[in-house]
């Protein structure tokens, strides 16, 4: 895998590498909290906000991660964890240095995972308090 991603990038060029792309610029001035996805982990793995802020995730690796919190797409049904009532979401595929924001609507534990590399334990807890 290491090597066709090192292929993959001879062969595009440094822009098609991951090392460049939103994920290495400014955040996103509507993030209220940062993310990084780096080597099969979200760093950091466990996040405190209130309700109404958004989350910026930053794909700082050289592969592909998802944002996924539903349990139907999980491996592991305790991967994914959402509060009463809110709706499952999932990023899709978020390419290197590509980012992705979410609001989280509701106050709550949200736990969730990397599609990708949810075996390899990519999990991440977002803690959400209600709006201050
Ligand atoms: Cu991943």
């Amino acid at each position: 895998m290491a090597v066709s991603v090192l292929v993959a990038c001879l062969l595009a060029g440094p822009a098609g590498c991951g090392l460049f792309g939103p994920a290495h610029g400014a955040p996103d001035p509507q993030a209220d909290v940062i993310i990084d996805m780096g080597f099969h982990r979200f760093k950091p793995t466990d996040v405190t906000i209130h309700a109404g802020q958004i989350v910026e995730w930053r794909n700082i690796s050289l592969v592909t991660h998802t944002i996924t919190d539903d349990p139907a797409l999980a491996d592991f049904h305790a991967d994914a964890l959402l509060p009463p009532g809110v709706m499952p979401f999932d990023s899709g595929d978020v390419p290197a240095g590509e980012v992705f924001l979410f609001k989280f609507p509701a106050p709550g534990t949200y736990r969730y995972f990397c599609k990708h590399h949810e075996r390899h334990g990519m999990l991440g807890t977002i803690t959400v308090l209600p709006a201050p």
